[in-house]
């Protein structure tokens, strides 16, 4: 196409010339290759001097909002490449040409071959390019239409499905009643007995026999006098466990067939039960209880997934008793058994869940080519090769504890997803992935220069694993929308799979679909045993906030650092790994470089160790290392703390003696995919800066409950911090104001109960649309995965097995 108008429609007359001035002004710099923080930060230093030659130069709302929406650019000779959000989840792709002024819309493939011109590799033939597209495999099935809804997944099935329901009756009601007899608990059919209940004309007769029965008797009346009855007409066990719920479980039945509404299939399908035994997947290890907090970039997937299972289990139980069956769920989270445990448990084979009653961790070993057991920890970016033999054993010892299979396998992060996968087709289970953090947007170009990168990170297998997943799952819980599709200006974690290229090795035309109802927003909650508001006293131990204040501001050891001039300052808190993209680093540099913060408050940083003996990863030795040298460049021995810990318990009272001293919590990362600690610190009634890129920018709603920040310079991330402190001492409601509403946010939308009540709901309702009607579609999709995984996946990841 090519539209010599397209940017005098966007754009103004004088915003077209300064467009072309601001590209003049790009292609001076060595760099070719732009990402859109760099073009907003860029286009924003453009503008102000502009204006200081210009006073006048008006309104430019305009182009701020389109360069705002230029998600990369690429400067060629001729032409700037602009890869141009049109709304969530929707790209555009443009040629500008430099010298006539107009524009062209490019092909999303004409777009990646330029992106890999410009990062400096040959030009090959699509022809030649190995494609990967699951575009094919959607084109059945339903799809949510409005971007708005995306990640609504379970009021799309709700509606979808009551409408088949009502509009296909017989063949969708033939579906409700079959599905109703395939349902056993321990062995012992429940719901609907088969042999007397045949078709839905029956199920009706049934049904209004026993609601005929049961409105004669006492609602409060447990239901076992009434179960010979209704068992001589076909109605077994899991409807209730009082004659009031059973009847109005059986009315709600009678009136899906009657009048399908959507609210009455929700309500219905939570009320019965079909998910007792779950397994929860998280293969990379490292994975305990007491002081063992993960490695690099797992911490907050254990932390999460205890929490998770604890929640998920009082919720099964609750649900269980109340449909009438005397049966205790259990949950098995599945992880790697390390032998070189290093004093931890993590070389035990079953360790019980602390706080539930029939939860554990199994753990099975990594095997090597030779089938001998892989001694000692590995991380994250080379667990590839050991995957498929894990998936393989890990089934055997699951279907030993569980004494038969899952209802429902949980994956965590793209190597717990990958064997959840596996073991979902092996046993014919319901599969729900968990990404916690995907790391190809969280790595810069991570696609691009996958080669560059291969021998750290393994991408190309990390990725394959992904696609691989992903498609394959039932259902995909995420923790915020944006990590799905994005926002209007950036773009979602799951979609940046849906069109990349990875040069020499593949080209993904489209790699997950984003409108498909398998996505479901379910966003984790915050042990509020743990986590609770700093005013809360009497729930505080006084000889621990003695202790842990003593460790935040006055200790001296090897496990502290800095010592404090005036302690009595408020307190800039922050803790998190020492992983790069965490950004303590930039933290710390900001901190550095402004004097007036310096004065207004010391900084507080935790972290698992201070100390280069601690650290076993080379990333967070490189962050420790830089922060000693910050602190040395900057003088700041006497401003700041730093603390180590490992104790969460601990952990939940540093943000309450925080809160006591009128701090802040600052979560400085480059990109957090969810962000627990910002959670925890809001909980504890903290006023809490994070980071604008990833999930906080949908759990903080900017100066309301927290504040965004943006930590790619220095002052945008001291200034507002600087800002409110200033604003606070004089007015000591504004810090008032906002930690209330910092409560009163994660009370409302994230809790663990709320958490449990969703995917609970969802994996079920999933479970009758699956048996319903995907099959068919589902089995091709299985297939394609399969031939990926055999044929591309597990020969890359063979090299890298030793034998
Ligand atoms: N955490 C901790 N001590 C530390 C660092 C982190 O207890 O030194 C805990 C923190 O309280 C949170 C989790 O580890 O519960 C980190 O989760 P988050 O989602 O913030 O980040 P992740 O580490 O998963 O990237
Ligand atoms: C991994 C991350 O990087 C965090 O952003 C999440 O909060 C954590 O997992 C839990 O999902």
């Amino acid at each position: 196409m090519h539209d010599p108008s397209f940017l005098t429609a966007l754009l103004k007359d004088a915003e077209v010339r300064c467009f072309r001035e601001f590209i003049y002004e790009l292609d001076h710099e060595s760099q070719k290759h732009f990402l859109r923080n760099d073009i907003v930060l860029k286009s924003e230093a453009y503008l102000r001097q502009k204006r200081q030659a210009h006073p006048d130069l008006g309104d430019f709302r305009n182009f701020e909002q389109f360069l705002s929406r230029t998600q990369e650019m690429l400067l060629l000779d001729q032409y700037a490449i602009l890869l141009y959000r049109a709304k969530v989840g929707e790209y555009r792709f443009y040629r500008f040409h430099k010298n006539e002024e107009t524009v062209d819309e490019l092909t999303p493939e004409e777009f990646l071959d330029y992106r890999e011109v410009v990062a400096g590799y040959p030009h090959e033939p699509v022809e030649k390019k190995l494609e990967i597209n699951f575009g094919p495999f959607y084109s059945l099935g339903p799809v949510i239409r409005d971007h708005r809804k995306i990640g609504a997944g379970q009021r799309f099935l709700n509606s979808f499905m009551a409408g088949k329901l009502q509009g296909e009756w017989n063949t969708w009601q033939a579906h409700l009643c079959d599905f109703l007899k395939i349902h056993s608990i321990n062995g012992e059919q429940i719901l609907v007995d088969g042999q007397i209940i045949q078709n839905p004309h029956q199920l009706f007769e049934a049904l209004q026999k026993a609601i005929s029965y049961l409105e004669m008797q006492p609602a409060d009346d447990l239901i076992q006098d009434a179960k010979s009855f209704l068992r001589g007409l076909g109605l077994r066990d899991g409807f209730g466990d009082t004659v009031g719920r059973v009847l109005s479980t059986l009315q709600l039945l009678a009136n899906l067939q009657e009048e399908p509404r959507a609210e009455n299939l929700e309500a219905f399908i939570s009320a019965i039960p079909m998910v007792s035994r779950v397994a929860v997947i998280s293969p990379h290890g490292w994975f305990g209880q007491e002081n063992v907090l993960g490695r690099p970039d797992t911490g907050g997937q254990i932390v999460y997934i205890l929490d998770q299972v604890k929640a998920l289990e009082k919720y099964l139980s609750a649900s269980l008793t109340a449909s009438g069956l005397s049966v205790q769920p259990k949950i098995v989270v599945v992880t790697r058994l390390i032998p070189e445990n290093e004093g931890t448990t993590c070389d035990h084979r079953l360790e019980k869940i602390h706080g539930t009653q029939n939860c554990w961790i199994l753990r099975v070993p990594f095997k090597d080519a030779n089938q001998n057991i892989v001694p000692h920890w590995i991380s994250r970016f080379h667990v590839w090769p050991y995957l498929e033999q894990f998936a393989l054993d890990a089934k055997h010892e699951l279907l030993t504890e569980l004494e038969g299979n899952p209802d429902l396998i949980v994956g965590n992060y793209s190597d717990g997803n990958l064997v959840a996968s596996l073991l979902a087709s092996w046993l014919q289970v319901i599969q729900c992935n968990i990404a916690h953090a995907l790391e190809k947007p969280k790595y810069l170009f991570s696609a691009l220069y996958w080669k560059d990168l291969e021998a750290d990170y393994n991408f190309s297998l990390q990725f394959t694993a992904d696609l691989i997943a992903m498609n394959k799952a039932d259902i995909i819980i995420s923790s915020t929308s944006q990590e799905i599709a994005g926002t209007e200006t950036s773009m979602g974690q799951y979609e940046s799979y849906r069109l990349f290229s990875m040069p020499g090795l593949y080209k993904v035309s489209n790699g997950i679909h984003l409108h498909h109802p398998k996505f479901n927003v379910v966003s984790p909650g915050v042990d509020e045993s743990l986590y609770f508001p700093y005013m809360q006293t009497e729930r505080r131990l006084e000889n621990q906030t003695r202790e842990v204040t003593g460790r935040l501001f006055a200790q001296a050891g090897a496990h502290c650092y800095g010592e404090l001039k005036d302690p009595d300052k408020p307190s800039i808190f922050t803790m998190a790994r020492l992983d790069k993209i965490k950004n303590l680093t930039g933290l710390m540099e900001a901190f550095g470089q402004s004097p007036e913060l310096q004065e207004r408050a010391n900084l507080i940083v935790v972290t698992r160790s201070i100390r280069e003996e601690g650290v076993v990863d080379e990333e967070e030795l490189h962050q420790l290392k830089r922060m000693y040298e910050l602190i040395t460049q900057y003088d700041l021995y006497h401003n700041i703390r730093w603390v180590e810990n490992s104790s969460r318990r601990d952990g939940a009272e540093m943000y309450r003696i925080v809160g006591d001293r009128g701090g802040v919590f600052v979560q400085p990362a480059l990109f957090e995919a969810f962000g627990l600690t910002v959670l925890e610190g809001m909980a504890s009634g903290l006023p809490v800066f994070a980071t604008q890129f990833g999930g906080p920018l949908e759990i903080i709603q900017n100066g309301k409950n927290g504040f965004l920040i943006n930590p790619t310079q220095p002052d945008l991330i001291s200034e507002p911090i600087l800002n409110f402190l200033s604003r606070a001492a004089d007015d000591a409601s504004h810090w008032q104001s906002i930690s209330e509403a910092a409560i009163a946010r994660v009370k409302e939308a994230y809790t663990w109960e709320l958490y449990s009540d969703k995917l609970l709901k969802f994996a079920k309702l999933y479970g009758f649309w699956n048996y319903s009607e995907l099959s068919e579609e589902k089995k091709e999709l299985d297939q394609y995965c399969n031939l990926l995984f055999h044929l591309l996946y597990k020969k890359r990841a063979g090299r890298l097995l030793k034998s």
